[in-house]
């Protein structure tokens, strides 16, 4: 039990003591019986005209502050920054924002990202914590090869270039990031350790070499990814239609751990989306089924005597009606030898997407239902099945061919509809419509549907008749299974990850290729294997890879036995970079080794958008377990048997999305310089004066509808910007950029301005002094004043809901903005009585928005005490710490008690009666605070008089309504 219940103000060495670079003098403390008091010794300084707010100016003076103190930082010791004030260890905590690729200007998507990281970083350090907040640059690609080609520049200046304006923009939204460990992938000294880990999974056989028939983009003249191909198969970034070649490439045996990938995603629940772990379930796409072999019937010679499938409902087996293969089964490929009809399809067929229906019958083969052996009578299992050949049928999935069932499966059912015409044969129904013995009939195709989900067998099933689809699946395999003719198999979508690139601006592949020792790593004294300057005629528009025709670099020694030798000619995706640099920001400077192991560890919250939900981070989470198990990982780490994560909580954030204006008639994208915005409610178009569609699009170029965040932050200033950013939507929904609503931040700006610029006219009026601890002995509780009472539980409510956010809940940070300014609002429509709660609950809201707006918080603060402390400097406000609740829950509960809540109550826009209610009791909980708020209203409002009398008798309260409370409670209005 707390021995004295008292109102605590935060004493100066809570308020400012936390970074123990400085020690205060503090002013001397009162005699703890006294509440507070004059400091004579101080002198007083009463401002006398309060300034105008500027919110540019503010950026400027305070941007320069915290640039030459980061400079200060480095150049210092890095000691004091791990250790608390008593000198213990600070707990670390890491966020990161996914680095950006330089493309040399930063858009509002990026605004969004860094600063839902800022403020997190900024929260975090007020917490106590020691905060990792890296910045880099995704440097290498082929956009800055491009461009370089176009420009006739070097790739490497073109980025460093990029780099230093986009430096520069992100200084200008207030980014506290650690520039000291600024990296760049395209560094020699950064992809020295990329190679590296190159090397490292060579050794362990996890990089390898094959043939693989790949995406050939014939303008950019490289290999593409899949995912690099649209679903109509041209290149994402050319627009070139892709081609097919077979060609050796280096993978990333990433599949040795697919179980570790899927299994370890339920650790994440807690930290990810839902959405995003099955995005990678879904990726990784492990399924279980049936290996079937089919017996072939050829009238040609060939060397085949079955046709694998692998299907996921062997229970449907008895409505087979065809066999598909994919292009290159090597029944088509002996096939086509012989017959010119399948080449001219097989080379139109390649072209088509992978959701194409066309279908090419195999002549001469058919093939048997495997159940005819069990099932001898069967009338349905002795007919010949067709063999087609369609681009449906995926060359590397399964066993590259398909059992058609068109009764129960969409893609079968409209492959066999384009390219037969019979019946469809269901063999499973849902089980009412299965009375015992009744056989399904066969539907003729063009007025059937299929089947998809599972049920019950039909009567054609034989023995199976009747049983549930799961039942009847396993015991059609083990009968097969039996005979030779099925097993039991799971199936993984996941593919080796193809990472060479017969391009320029990459990491090189560290291999040597020897005609005696083959493939020899680069011994790792010779690393980093560097890019060759690039030749005049190659800038000049030259084409191809660059690194295989300057022979001058590409011929070698052979490490192993000194014979002539040739480099690897390949760089590696970009994605290879990013699957690690994570780890580099821990260490960016050692020269040695990617990071030392006693460095190494996962990150706490990674921010980034959710078009990287898929690739960037399963390749992440794939190296990371591999790195976790290496000696570059502490022994603890490498010997456990927990999961390795490389991102414990990951916040994916929404798109930016830019009002956009469109002609009715003819959906014309507008310019925003073509429409008339002179009242914004009402836009026209110039000239015609007809009012324009308006809606919210992804930003681009096309569309007009594009914001640049560098205009807007020189306009509205760095703090309105970001507090609209964040106010806008939540974390994960789309962000409408609505500049005309940025108003509604400066007006609050405005109002907060105004209340410190008061408050501090008082404070020092007063002289009031801030040392004192015990001001208020519980004792004084009921003599606070109602609008000290309502300020300070005020605040109470609001530090502990924006903390509570922040920290478990940082998907709502729209919420951290509303709760100021209602905060902001309360302190000034009742300002508090009493100099200290005056200073307490402002000191409090200024620190609270010290994150999201921070030059204007650090203006306020410096305001706030300029009167107050005299003879030191007065800490910053980022030097303070987060405030802490300023009552405990008994005292909250009693002030909540005291006195009554007068309610004003409109109904269907008439003000009808006023109430007095009880005041809430027990602070609310944050996340319901606003329902339960209203909730208790109007259950108080319905026990009173007036209120049964105009809402139960007056009114039909059970009828729709709605129910909109205002200013906190003060009025409710209803419309029936
Ligand atoms: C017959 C069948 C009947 C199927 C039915 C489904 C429903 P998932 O779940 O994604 O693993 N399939 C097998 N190999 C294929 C390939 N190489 N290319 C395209 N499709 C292939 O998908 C498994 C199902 O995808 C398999 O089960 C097979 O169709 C098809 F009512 O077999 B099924
Ligand atoms: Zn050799």
């Amino acid at each position: 039990m707390q021995a004295l219940p008292r109102l605590r103000l935060s004493p100066p060495r809570a308020v400012f003591g936390c970074r123990a670079a400085r020690t205060y003098q503090l002013p001397p403390r009162s005699p703890p019986n006294h509440t507070h008091r004059a400091l004579a010794t101080n002198t007083i300084t009463a401002n006398s005209q309060p300034r105008k707010l500027d919110l540019i100016a503010l950026d400027k003076k305070w941007q320069t502050k915290w640039q030459e103190e980061g400079a200060n930082r480095t150049a210092a010791s890095g000691k004091e920054q791990g250790q608390t004030a008593a000198g213990e260890e600070k707990r670390k905590y890491y966020i990161l924002s996914m680095f950006p690729y330089p493309s040399g200007t930063l858009h509002m998507g990026h605004v969004r990202v860094y600063t839902i990281s800022d403020v997190l970083a900024r929260f975090y350090r007020m917490r106590g914590y020691e905060v990792l907040h890296p910045m880099g640059w995704d440097a290498f690609g082929l956009p800055a090869e491009n461009a370089a080609i176009e420009r006739g520049v070097d790739p490497a200046g073109w980025t460093t270039d990029n780099i230093k304006r986009m430096k520069e923009q992100l200084r200008s939204i207030s980014t506290s990031f650690d520039w000291d460990r600024e990296l760049a992938t395209c560094t020699p000294e950064f992809y020295k350790h990329t190679q590296r880990v190159f090397l490292m999974l060579y050794e362990k056989g996890l990089a390898y070499q094959a043939k693989a028939m790949v995406n050939y983009d014939p303008i950019d003249q490289t290999v593409l990814a899949n995912e690099q191909v649209d679903a109509n198969g041209f290149s994402w970034r050319s627009g070139a239609k892709v081609e097919k070649k077979l060609l050796k490439q280096w993978f990333f045996r990433i599949t040795a751990f697919k179980e570790q990938l899927l299994q370890d995603l339920d650790s994440l629940s807690g930290g990810w989306p839902q959405r995003v772990l099955s995005m990678q379930r879904n990726w990784l796409g492990k399924s279980y089924g049936a290996k079937i072999k089919f017996p072939l019937v050829a009238e040609s010679n060939i060397d085949i005597n079955d046709i694998n499938v692998f299907t996921t409902r062997p229970d449907t087996l008895y409505g087979v009606q065809y066999v598909a293969l994919s292009l290159d089964h090597p029944i088509v490929l002996e096939t086509a030898k012989e017959n010119e009809g399948l080449r001219t399809f097989l080379t139109a067929a390649a072209l088509l997407p992978p959701d194409s229906k066309v279908g090419y019958k195999l002549p001469g083969f058919s093939v048997i239902n495997p159940l005819h052996g069990i099932d001898k009578e069967n009338p349905y299992l002795s007919r010949r099945l067709p063999v087609y050949v369609a681009p449906y049928v995926l060359s590397d999935y399964g066993e590259g061919a398909v059992m058609g069932v068109p009764g129960h499966d969409s893609r079968d059912f409209a492959f066999f509809k384009e390219n037969a015409n019979p019946h469809s044969i269901p063999v499973i129904l849902e089980a009412e419509q299965t009375p015992p013995n009744q056989h399904a009939a066969d539907v003729p195709i063009n007025e059937a549907k299929p089947f998809t989900q599972e049920g019950y067998l039909t009567a054609k099933c034989g023995k199976y008749h009747g049983l549930h689809s799961r039942e009847a699946g396993k015991l059609i395999t083990t009968d097969l299974k039996a005979t030779g003719r099925a097993d039991f198999v799971e199936q993984w979508k996941l593919r080796d990850w193809l990472i060479s690139r017969q391009r320029y601006w990459g990491a090189p592949i560290p291999i040597i290729h020897c005609g005696d020792c083959g493939p020899v790593p680069v011994p790792a004294d010779q690393l980093p294997v560097e890019l060759p300057e690039l030749q005049g005629d190659w800038l000049k528009g030259k084409r191809g890879n660059p690194l295989e025709s300057s022979e001058e670099w590409r011929d070698t020694r052979c490490p192993s036995c000194g014979g002539k030798a040739k480099r690897d000619t390949d760089t590696m995706d970009t994605f290879v970079d990013s699957s690690w640099y994570y780890l580099r920001f821990l260490d960016a400077t050692n020269k040695q080794q990617p990071f030392s192991p006693s460095l190494a560890r996962p990150v706490d919250v990674y921010i980034g958008g959710v078009e990287h939900a898929i690739l960037h981070l399963l390749y992440a989470r794939f190296i990371y377990k591999f790195l976790a198990k290496s000696n570059l990982f502490p022994e603890i780490v490498r010997s456990s048997d927990s999961t390795a994560e490389p991102f414990k909580t990951l916040l994916s954030q929404g798109m930016v999305h830019g009002k956009t204006y469109t002609e009715p008639s003819t959906s014309r994208f507008l310019h925003p310089s073509e429409v008339d915005l002179s009242s914004p409610d009402k836009p026209l178009i110039k000239g015609t004066q007809i009012t324009p569609n308006v809606s919210f699009e992804k930003m681009s170029k096309s569309k007009h509808n594009g914001v640049d965040p560098t205009t807007c932050v020189n306009k509205y200033g760095a703090d309105a910007t970001r507090a609209h950013v964040l106010f806008s939507a939540p974390v994960s929904e789309v962000l409408e950029w609505d500049e005309t609503k940025i108003v509604g931040m400066e007006r609050w700006f405005a109002r907060l301005w105004k209340l410190v610029t008061d408050t501090q006219l008082s404070l020092s009026a007063s002289a009031y002094i801030i040392d004192q601890a015990d001001l208020l002995p519980s004792a004084s509780l009921p003599s606070l004043s109602d609008s000290d009472a309502e300020a300070i539980l005020s605040t109470h409510r609001t530090i502990a809901s924006v903390t509570n956010c922040i920290e478990t809940n940082p998907y709502g940070l729209n919420t951290v903005i509303s709760d100021l300014t209602k905060l902001t609002n309360t302190l000034l429509s009742s300002p508090p009585t009493t100099p200290h709660i005056s200073y307490l609950t402002l000191s409090s809201l200024l620190r609270l928005l010290a994150p999201t707006a921070p030059s204007l918080s650090s203006e306020c603060w410096e305001i706030l005490h300029s009167s107050i402390q005299k003879e030191e400097s007065i800490p910053t406000i980022f030097d303070c710490s987060w405030p802490k609740s300023p009552l405990t829950t008994e005292q909250a509960d009693v002030l909540s008690a005291r006195g009554g809540q007068v309610v004003a109550v409109q109904i269907n826009g008439k003000l009808r009666f006023t109430v007095t209610i009880p005041r809430m009791l027990s602070p609310t909980t944050p996340e319901s605070s606003a329902t339960e708020q209203q909730d208790y209203i109007i259950t108080r409002i319905l026990e009173t008089e007036q209120g049964r009398l105009w809402l139960r008798e007056k009114n039909d309260w059970e009828k729709k309504r709605r129910v909109i409370v205002v200013k906190g409670g003060k009025l409710v209005n209803i419309v029936f």
